[in-house]
Formats: structure tokens, sequence, C-alpha cells
């Protein structure tokens, strides 16, 4: 009988951590992972595959920890013994590392060699995969697309500097201590559980309030910007193949395909049956409603860059020969699964609150009308 495999995910509370964790334990792998202290709950992408550790079916496991704090990575890794490392851990928002520069270094950046130092200490480079969440930020300034594992980098922001680092010590620690260890170059990918102040999930749920009359307008950025939008359930079996690929290497996984944040907005609104139409230009641009004539989307410079990456456009093609990896779902329906499932949250908690409300009243009568 093959020996289950165990794999570490560091960033297992986010977007990818959640995905990932559901593939790699359909695989029948054991899983563990990292979270960070926090005031209140951080858990609940992966609530719904937590069984308690007490149950012997149990193959999922949280451990507290934080990329910042070395001796913590050596023991979870030296206690969980994984077979992959996927390091997914980092300060993620790029506008949030222009406030947080030195914070963004040291998770994003450093934090990646304390991991990699990790598995070279403990003896682990012959055993230990390990996958690094590089991304098309990298290549920031660059303007000729479509971009490959070739394109040269550029990097626009804290974030982006951070993950250069990262991506270099990668290869540095695969070429100097033969460690497994690959960086999966990811362009923008999204989802039901993308974080809410990422621009595509910041659209998808001001639509689904504005549509059920929660939200007059949405304030936002550059609308100028194109991103190369896929879904996070396929990136995530591209992060798996990355590591079961014969060698370690380097890998672009993108759709091939950009779009203007713009663009993005007109279909997200459609989704919701809501036509819009834009006029004016620059930060005075506004889009109203058609049928309606009210304003939806207006222009807030506070969520403008210092440095923006204008316009990013993968291609994947290694990923397609080498890895036998595609993308399966396009922007559109993308987009569709996001404003929907963001439609049925707003529906879902109005309709707890009628509850609620029932619930108040009824009771203020059967208590004589103590509440009112
Ligand atoms: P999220 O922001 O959704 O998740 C980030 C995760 O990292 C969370 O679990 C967060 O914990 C954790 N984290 C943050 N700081 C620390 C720290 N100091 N120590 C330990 N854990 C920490 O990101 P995504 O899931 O979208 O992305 C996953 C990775 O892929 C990130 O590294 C991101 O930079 C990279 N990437 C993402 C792309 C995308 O389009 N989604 C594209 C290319 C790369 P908590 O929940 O407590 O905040
Ligand atoms: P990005 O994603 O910076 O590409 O990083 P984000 O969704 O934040 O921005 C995409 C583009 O939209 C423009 N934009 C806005 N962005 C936000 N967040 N809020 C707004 O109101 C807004 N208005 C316009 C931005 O200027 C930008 O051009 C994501 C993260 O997941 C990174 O961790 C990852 O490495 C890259 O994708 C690939």
């Amino acid at each position: 009988m093959t020996q289950q495999k165990i794999a570490l995910i560091t960033g297992i509370t986010g977007q990818d951590g959640a995905y990932l964790s559901e593939f790699l334990l359909k695989k029948g792998y054991i899983v563990h992972g990292i979270k960070r202290r926090a005031s209140s709950f951080n858990t609940q992408r992966v609530d719904h595959i937590f069984i308690d550790h007490h149950n012997p079916k149990a193959k999922f496991f949280l451990h507290y920890g934080d990329l910042t704090d070395s001796t913590n990575i050596i023991r979870i890794i030296q206690e969980t013994q994984p077979n992959e490392i996927y390091n997914l851990a980092a300060q993620s928002h790029v506008q949030v590392s222009f406030e947080t520069p030195e914070y963004t270094a040291n998770a994003d950046g450093i934090g990646t060699l304390r991991l990699l130092e990790a598995i070279r200490i403990l003896g682990l480079s012959n055993k230990a995969k390990f996958y690094q969440a590089s991304t098309s930020e990298l290549y920031g300034k660059v303007h000729n697309i479509p971009q490959t594992e070739k394109t040269p980098f550029y990097p626009r922001s804290p974030y982006a500097a951070a993950k250069i680092y990262a991506y270099w010590i990668t290869i540095n620690y695969r070429e100097a201590y033969n460690i497994f260890a690959s960086n999966g170059i990811l362009f923008n990918h999204e989802s039901p559980l993308r974080g809410e102040t990422f621009v595509t999930r910041k659209i998808t749920m001001a639509v689904a309030r504005i549509a059920a009359g929660l939200q007059e307008c949405l304030y936002i950025g550059n609308i100028d910007a194109k991103r190369d939008w896929g879904h996070a359930r396929d990136y995530v079996e591209g992060m798996w193949k990355i590591l079961n690929h014969t060698q370690a290497d380097d890998f672009v996984l993108a759709t091939n395909r950009t779009t203007p944040v713009r663009d993005f907005l007109i279909m997200a609104f459609k989704f919701a049956g809501i036509e819009i139409e834009f006029f004016g230009t620059g930060i005075d641009e506004i889009a109203k409603c058609i049928k309606t004539g009210k304003t939806v989307i207006r222009i807030d410079p506070n969520y403008f860059r210092p440095t923006e990456v204008d316009i990013l456009m993968g291609d994947y093609s290694k990923a397609k020969y080498e890895l036998n990896w595609e993308p399966t779902i396009n922007v559109e329906e993308l987009c569709k699964e996001m404003v929907f499932a963001d439609i049925k949250r707003v529906n879902d908690s109005l309709s707890q609150s009628d509850v609620k409300k029932k619930t108040v009243e009824e009771l203020s009568h059967e208590e004589g009308g103590f509440l009112s």
C-alpha cells in the first residue's frame, strides 16, 4: 500500500488555501495548514472541511503560526514532515503593500526564505517539495503581452518587490541545495471566496447590494487597468501539477485573455439584470443605470495606486504542454458565478434579518410588549 501523502499549506485560511485544501483532500492527502491567531474567527473558508481531530477520520489539521516567526515554522515542518509544502501565505493586497511595505517584505519575502531554510536545516531537502506562490505582479511595468516565463520583470509595488525576492530565493535554493522548489507565476484568479477588497469581489458584492436596493453607488479606482482573470479552482490544480511534475521548474498559469476593469463592471451589473452606461472621462467618469438614470458607479482617486500595473495577459503554453494544464472557466463564467453567489448571500442575510425581525416582534407580542 502506498503511504498517504502529507501536504503543508501556509495561507490556508485564504481563497487559494481553501480551494487547494479541498483539492488535496479529494486526492487522498493529509492536509496540515498554518493559520494566524486572530481576535475573531478567520477560518470561515475552511470550516466546512474541518473534522474534529479526535475523530480517527480527521485528515485536515490546523496549526497556529506566522511567516514572520522562524522558530514556529521550523517546529511545524518538523512535526508534520510534509512531502509537499505550498507557500500561499502573504500580505497579498497590492495597494495595502504601499501602506505596510516593511511588513509586506517581511511576510512575503523573508517569510519564503524562512520556509526554505527550515527545509534545509531539518534535512528535508530530498523529501519536501516546495511551491512558491509567485505572481504576474512581477511583470509590473512590462507592456509587451502576452507575458511568459521568459518575460523580464519590473515590479511596481512593495508587494511585487517582496515577491520578486521570494521568486529568486526559491530558484536559488533549488540550484544551491537541490530542493524540489518551483514557482507558479499565477495571473489573477478569483472566485466567490475572493477577499472582499480585491476589485472583482468588491464589484460583485456591490452589484448584489445595489440590485437589492441596499446600496446606491459603487466607488472605485482605475477602471482602465486590464487583468487576465481566471478561476481559483483551476489554478490550485495547476499548483499541484507543478509540484508533481518530473522536475522542479517555473510555470505561468493564466488564461491568455485580458479584460479591462470597466468591462468586468458592465458584465457584473448585467448578470444582476442592470444595464449601465458610462459618461464623462478621468476621475469625473460615472456610470448610470439605463433604466432608472441613477448613478451607480463613481471614481474615487483614493483607490488609485502610486504606481499601477496597466496590463496583464499570460501565455500559459508551457504549462499546457509540460503539465497538461489548461484553464476551464472563462471570465464571463467566473463573473456570473461570483455575482450569483453574492446575490444569494445578500438574499440569505435579508431573509435571516426578516426572520430575526419576526422573532423580535413575536417575542414582543408574547411578552406583553416589553421590547417595544
Ligand atoms: P489571500 O489574501 O486570500 O490569503 C492570504 C493568506 O495568507 C491568508 O490565509 C492569510 O491569513 C495568510 N497570511 C497573511 N500574512 C501571513 C503571515 N504573516 N503569516 C501567516 N499567514 C499569513 O490570498 P490568495 O489566496 O488570493 O493568494 C494566495 C497566494 O497567492 C498569496 O501569496 C498571493 O500573494 C499569491 N497570488 C495570488 C493571486 C490571486 O490572484 N489570488 C495571483 C498570484 C499570486 P489571514 O486569513 O489570517 O489573513
Ligand atoms: P491586483 O488585484 O492588484 O491585480 O492583485 P486587485 O483586484 O486589487 O486590482 C486589480 C486592478 O483593479 C484596479 N482597481 C481596484 N482595485 C481594488 N482592489 N479596489 C478598487 O476599488 C479598484 N479600482 C480599480 C487596481 O488598480 C488594479 O489595477 C491581485 C492580488 O491577488 C495579488 O496578490 C496577486 O499577486 C495579483 O492579483 C496577481
